[in-house]
C-alpha cells in the first residue's frame, strides 16, 4: 500500500486547501480499504477566487501569440509521456481501469497534446472578397475567455486533455472540476501544467462537489464557457443554468450504444468487438456497447460464443497485470447497476451470464460486478433505453438490416454504433442512416482517436463536438474584420448597386 496523497487545490501558481480546510477521501475501487488519497472540499468561496485569478491571466495570456502557447502545451505532451508509467499506476489504483487501459488513457492525452500543439501555426480563418472596392473582409478565431472544465473520473486524464489543450492553444484560461473520484490524477495533470511553463493562473484547479463546485461555476458570471462531460440528467441541468446566465456551452453526454452483426458478417471479428466495446472499461464509458442487435441466423451461435468468451474474463484489481474488467468505480455506481439488474429480470429480460455483485476472494472488498449479458431484450423496455454505464449488454434479436438500422435508432441517445457486414451496400446505408454521432464499421463502438470530431446527436450532446478541429469552434469565437481603405463611407448593399 503506497502512502496517500494530499491533493490540494491549484489556485494562482498556489496549491492551496479549500477555503473551510474540509477534505474528502478517495479509495480504490478495488480494495475500498485503500486510501488513494484526500482532497479538498471546496466551496464558493474557493471558485470565486479562481474565477478572479483565471479572469486576471486572461488578459495576458489572450496576447500570447498562438504558436507560443502550442509550444508550452507541446511541452505538456512531453511532460506526460515521461510520466506515462507513473499516471498509469495511478490510474489504476484510483478509479480501477486496467493498466493497459490506464495507459491507453493517458496516450490519448499525449496524442492530444502534441496535436492540438499544432493548431497553434493554423488556427486558420477565412479572407474573402468584399462586395465593396477598397475594401478588405477577413474572419480571425478570438479565444471565448474563462472556461469551466467539469470533468468525469472514467478518463481521467484523456478527457480534461480534449477539453484544456485545445482551449490553451485558443488562448482561454481556465478553471479545472475535476470528478471527485479522481482528484490524484486531476493534481498530477496540473502539476504537468506547470511544469511546462503555463503562467500561474492560467490552469487552476478546484476540487470538490458538482453541488458544490459545479453550480457555483455554472452560476458565475465570471465564467465564460462550460466544457461538461458526464449524465444526460446533469448535463440538462447544467444547459438550463448555462443558458439563464449566458454561457458558452460544450455537452457530451450519455449513450446508449449498439453493435449490429448481421448474418454476413465475420463473427469471430464482431465477438472479439463485442467483448472490448461491452465489458472494456468495465462497460464505464460513454461509448460502451450496451446493446448487441443480432440477426436471427446467427444469433444462437454468435450468443454461445459471447457466454464463452465472457466466462473466461478475469475481474481483479486494474493494477493487476493479469486483470481484464476491473471494478465499478464507487458505490453509487453499484447500486446503478444492481438497480438495472432489477429492472431488467421485472421486465422480463433472461440474465444468460453474470447479473451479481461479484464477491469471490479478494473481490469482496471492492466494487466488482459480474460482465453480464441480458436476453429476450425487446426495444421499449428501459433496460434497452435508458444509460447503465456497466459491465451489462443486452441483446435484441433481428430479421432484417432495416429492423437492425430501426432497433439501433430507436434510443433517446445517439453517441456512437457499429455494424459488422461484409456488405459494402449495407455498409453505406448504415453510414447514411444511423443516428449517431459516430459509426463505426466492423469496428467496435469504443475507441474513437483525437483528431476526429468526437460527440453526439439528440440527447447524447447539444451540437457541439470535442477533439480534432472541431473543438476550436467550442474554444474560439469567430470575429469577423472589415477594413476600408478607400478613404470614404462604402454603404453595403447600398453602394455596390
Ligand atoms: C468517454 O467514455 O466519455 O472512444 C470517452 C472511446 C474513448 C473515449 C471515451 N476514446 O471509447
Amino acid at each position: 500500500m503506497t502512502t496517500p496523497m494530499t491533493c490540494l487545490n491549484y489556485i494562482d501558481g498556489n496549491w492551496i486547501p479549500a477555503q473551510s480546510k474540509d477534505t474528502i477521501e478517495s479509495r480504490n475501487p478495488a480494495d475500498w480499504r485503500e486510501l488513494v488519497a484526500t482532497f479538498p472540499r471546496s466551496s464558493p468561496v474557493d471558485v470565486d477566487a479562481a474565477v478572479e485569478v483565471a479572469s486576471r491571466a486572461y488578459q495576458s495570456w489572450r496576447l500570447v501569440p498562438a504558436p507560443a502557447r502550442a509550444e508550452l502545451v507541446h511541452r505538456v505532451g512531453e511532460l506526460l509521456l515521461q510520466r506515462k508509467e507513473e499516471l498509469s499506476h495511478l490510474m489504476s489504483q484510483e478509479m480501477g481501469k486496467p493498466l493497459a487501459e490506464s495507459r491507453g488513457d493517458v496516450q490519448e492525452g499525449i496524442d492530444c497534446a502534441f496535436y492540438y500543439a499544432g493548431e497553434g501555426r493554423r488556427l486558420f480563418g477565412q479572407t474573402t472578397p468584399s462586395e465593396l472596392g477598397n475594401k478588405f473582409a477577413m474572419t480571425v478565431r478570438v479565444p471565448v475567455g474563462v472556461c469551466a472544465l467539469i470533468t468525469p473520473w472514467n478518463f481521467p486524464i484523456a478527457i480534461p486533455g480534449w477539453k484544456a489543450l485545445p482551449a490553451l492553444v485558443c488562448g482561454n484560461t481556465i478553471v479545472f472540476k475535476p470528478a471527485r473520484d479522481t482528484p490524484a490524477c486531476a493534481t498530477i495533470l496540473t502539476e504537468i501544467f506547470y511544469e511546462a511553463g503555463l503562467p500561474a493562473g492560467v490552469v487552476n484547479l478546484v476540487h470538490g462537489s458538482g453541488e458544490e463546485v459545479g453550480r457555483a461555476l455554472l452560476e458565475h458570471s465570471g465564467i465564460d464557457l462550460v466544457s461538461f462531460t458526464g449524465s444526460s440528467q446533469t448535463g440538462a441541468e447544467v444547459g438550463a443554468t448555462c443558458g439563464r446566465t449566458y454561457k458558452r456551452l460544450c455537452l457530451e453526454m450519455g449513450g446508449k450504444n449498439a453493435q449490429v452483426v448481421m448474418e454476413d458478417a465475420d463473427l469471430d471479428l464482431a465477438l472479439e468487438g463485442a467483448l472490448w466495446g461491452a465489458f472494456g472499461t468495465t462497460g464505464q464509458r460513454c461509448t460502451a456497447t450496451s446493446r448487441l442487435i443480432l440477426h436471427r441466423e446467427i444469433k444462437a451461435e454468435f450468443t454461445a460464443q459471447l457466454l464463452e468468451q465472457t466466462s473466461k474474463l478475469r475481474l481483479g484489481s486494474g493494477t493487476d497485470p493479469d486483470t481484464e474488467v476491473g471494478p465499478l468505480v464507487n458505490s453509487a455506481q453499484m447500486k446503478r447497476v444492481s438497480h438495472y439488474l432489477e429492472v431488467a429480470r421485472s421486465e422480463g429480460a433472461k440474465v444468460l451470464i453474470g447479473g451479481e455483485v461479484a464477491r469471490e476472494g479478494e473481490l469482496k472488498h471492492g466494487y466488482f460486478f459480474q460482465p453480464t449479458v441480458l436476453d429476450r431484450v425487446t426495444p421499449e423496455m428501459g433496460i434497452a433505453r435508458e444509460e447503465i454505464f456497466g459491465p451489462v449488454v443486452a441483446l435484441i434479436e433481428v430479421n432484417s438490416f432495416e429492423e437492425a438500422i430501426a432497433v439501433l435508432n430507436d434510443t433517446p441517445y445517439g453517441l456512437s454504433s457499429s455494424v459488422y457486414t461484409r456488405d459494402v451496400n449495407r455498409a453505406f446505408q448504415a453510414m447514411r442512416d444511423i443516428e449517431a454521432g459516430i459509426t463505426y464499421i466492423n469496428g467496435p463502438t469504443i475507441g474513437a482517436e483525437v483528431h476526429l470530431p468526437f460527440g453526439g446527436v439528440k440527447q447524447t450532446g447539444n451540437g457541439h463536438r470535442e477533439a480534432g478541429s472541431a473543438a476550436l469552434d467550442v474554444f474560439t469565437e469567430w470575429k469577423t474584420v472589415y477594413v476600408d481603405f478607400s478613404g470614404r463611407l462604402q454603404r453595403a448593399q447600398i453602394d455596390n448597386r
